[in-house]
Formats: C-alpha cells, structure tokens, sequence
C-alpha cells in the first residue's frame, strides 16, 4: 500500500479517500511519519514556526451544551463569568508589559445569550485602537452565525463589519467533525458542518484568511475523520483562503463523552495523514496545548510545521484536562523545535518570518 502511495506523493499527486483511510488503518507509523516529514519539508524547508500571541475567552456563558465542552456554563452558574471591554484591554497591558510585545490576539468566546453584536465590535474596535500593532484574529464560524442571526444582517454583512473594526484572520474553531450523525450526537445545537464551510467560504471570498480545525478521538471513525478532511480540501480548492488545519485531541474530563483510553500514536497518525491528505493548505499545527508539549514535539517529525504559540492562558482545553501548562515563553518553544531538528521561526498571523530563533 505505501509503495503506490509514496510514489503519488513524490510525483505531487492527490490521495483518495479510500488511500487516506488506508492510511489511518496502518500500523506502520514509522512510513507514515517519513511520508508526512517529507511532504512537510516540502512545503515548509525545515522551518516550524510559533507565534507570540495571546488566547482571550471573553465569557464562558454560551446557550449551546455541547458534549464535549467542559468550558461552557449558563448565566448565574458557578464557575461562569463575562470580561468587560476593560478586562480584555488590561489583560493584553499586562502582557505587553510582561513580555514585550504580542503579535496575535486569538479571542473566542461562547454564545452569550444576551451580548449584542455591537458589544463584540465595540470589543474588537477598542482592541484596535489601543494596540494597533496586534493583529486581531477572531470568532470562529459557530459566533459568526450567532451575531449575524441575531443582528438580522448577512454572513457577508456581519463579516465585513467585524473586518471594519479589525478582525483579519478568523480562528478554526467549530468545525468539530462534519458528518452530521456524529455532529449531532457530539453538538446538536451547533450550526451544521455545511453551514460552517459556507461562512468560511464567505470570508474567504471577502479576503479574511481563516484556519479550520477536526475535533477527533471521541466517537468518530476514521471514515468521518477522512470526509471532513476531504470537504475541507475541497473548499480550498475553491477559495485558497485555509491557511492552516489543527487538528483538535480531544480532552475527555469534566465532559459527557467519556474515552476509555489515550492513545498518542492516533494523535501522531491524525497530523500525518492530514499533511498527506490536505495537499493544498500550506500549514499544519500541533496544537501543543491539547497535545502536551513533548507530543507536539513530536509531531514536527510527524509532518507538523507549527505550534501555535505563547497562548499565556488557555481555557477551553484545560477546563477539560489538558495534560499541558496554559501558557508557554518563546525560549521553551524555540527550544521544542530546535531539538525537533527544525529551524524556529517566530511568525506573524499570515505565515510571514518574525525571527529565526
Ligand atoms: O471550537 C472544545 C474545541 C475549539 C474540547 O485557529 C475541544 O489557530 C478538545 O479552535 N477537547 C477551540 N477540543 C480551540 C480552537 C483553536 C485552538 C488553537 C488555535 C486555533 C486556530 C483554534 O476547541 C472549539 C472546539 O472545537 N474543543 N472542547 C475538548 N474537550
């Protein structure tokens, strides 16, 4: 099986659905890891890029009970809680004052039942103005959906709008796994697997640059992980406007889809065949934070090329188990990758070079 595959990877050709999911049954991760570092190199030389930005979570509020969400709460229960404008600005001054400076503010909230869209462009208005040198990378397609349905505007109106006040790249968030069997015993309240690529679509078509994510590793097959895979490549075959996949482990405690085992070689499998399947989005992320820090070491040998970044503090994995710190420096992630044998770059949003570490 790997002869025929290896050869369509070195003559750039597209593997089927039927060769992704064989890839998914090896037990031969050595290959697929060899096949997926190469196809990495590339695409990427050997650089693995990171970013110095901040995770924001305006409220954990949200009127969706998703199964696997840990993080979410309703008005008035314990544990909830809701940032003003203020909190963010200062939250941000600290760590400018801590660190130096930030590159990315990544900001994902839940759905608050009475926030009005105007509040969330006031938010991200009042974030442009006070630090205009950081980029503003928000609101995932589920939120989207959210403001414009209750705003009464379009999707193409509700975007253009955040893009005035200085959304420029909208997070992967949401996209869970499309096939609406799972996604509705996973998420039924959440917007479809269709309705998440036609905003993305949107976006793309209005110039907003977006990443896209799979939550896998709950109750999904192989089968379901490959069709996500392919709508997304299918997408941005149309549009180019993915510029990087993160595929999301899931984190099972405090949630109500119980796993019974961990298994970091299906995390390893899941980042090479999404580099060997997503022929056309340039950037694949282990997401360090969800994988632990050694695992996504690991990955950049695994056909990995970035991962993610200073994050300071992360809340959505961790109120599920995450097995890694919250937040990580520059040195420890230039250090992951330079003992990876990767060159680390420190990148703006879009992929451009920051510094070689
Ligand atoms: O949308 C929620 C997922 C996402 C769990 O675009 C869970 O650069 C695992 O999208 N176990 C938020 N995953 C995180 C996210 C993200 C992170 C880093 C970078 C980027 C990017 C995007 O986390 C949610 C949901 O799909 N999630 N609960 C859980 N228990």
């Amino acid at each position: 099986m790997f002869e025929e595959i290896r050869r369509k990877i070195r003559k750039g050709q597209r593997l089927t659905k039927e060769e992704g999911i064989a890839l998914f049954n090896t037990e031969d991760i050595y290959t697929l890891g060899e096949l997926a570092n190469e196809v990495s190199r590339r695409i990427n030389s050997d650089r693995a890029y990171f970013i110095v930005n901040q995770h924001i979570n305006p409220t954990n509020i949200c009127i969706n009970r998703c199964k696997f969400c840990a993080f979410s709460r309703s008005k008035g229960q314990e544990g909830a809680y809701e940032l003003t404008i203020d909190d963010i600005i200062s939250e941000l001054r600290q760590t400018q004052e801590k660190i130096g400076y930030i590159s990315e503010v990544h900001i994902v909230s839940g759905l608050h039942p009475e926030w009005s869209f105007q509040y969330y462009l006031d938010m991200i208005s009042e974030i442009k103005s006070k630090f205009p040198s950081i980029t503003i990378k928000a609101f995932t397609a589920v939120e989207i959906d959210y403001f414009s349905r209750k705003s009464g505007l379009t999707i193409d109106e509700t975007l253009t709008k955040l893009k005035k006040a200085g959304v420029s790249i909208l997070p992967g968030g949401g996209a869970e796994i499309f096939n609406s069997k799972i996604r509705n015993m996973i998420c039924p309240e959440k917007i479809s697997g269709e309705r998440w690529l036609q905003i993305m679509k949107v976006a793309h078509k209005l110039g907003i640059k977006t990443n896209a994510t799979m939550l896998y590793g709950h109750v999904e097959t192989y089968e379901d992980r490959i069709e996500h895979l392919s709508r997304l490549r299918e997408l941005q075959d149309e549009t180019g406007g993915f510029l990087a996949f993160i595929p999301l482990s899931y984190q099972p405690h405090n949630t109500h889809i119980k796993i019974p085992y961990l298994n970091a070689l299906d995390d390893l499998k899941t980042i090479a065949v999404s580099r060997l399947f997503l022929d056309n989005i340039p950037h694949i992320k282990a997401y360090w934070i969800m994988l632990g820090e050694k695992l996504a070491q690991l990955a950049l040998l695994f056909g990995a090329d970035c991962l993610e970044g200073t994050v300071i503090e992360e809340k959505i994995a961790h109120s599920a188990g995450a097995p890694s710190k919250k937040g990580i420096s520059i040195p420890e992630l230039a250090h992951l990758i330079r003992e990876a044998g990767k060159i680390p770059v420190e990148r703006d949003s879009f992929y451009n070079i920051i510094k070689i570490w």
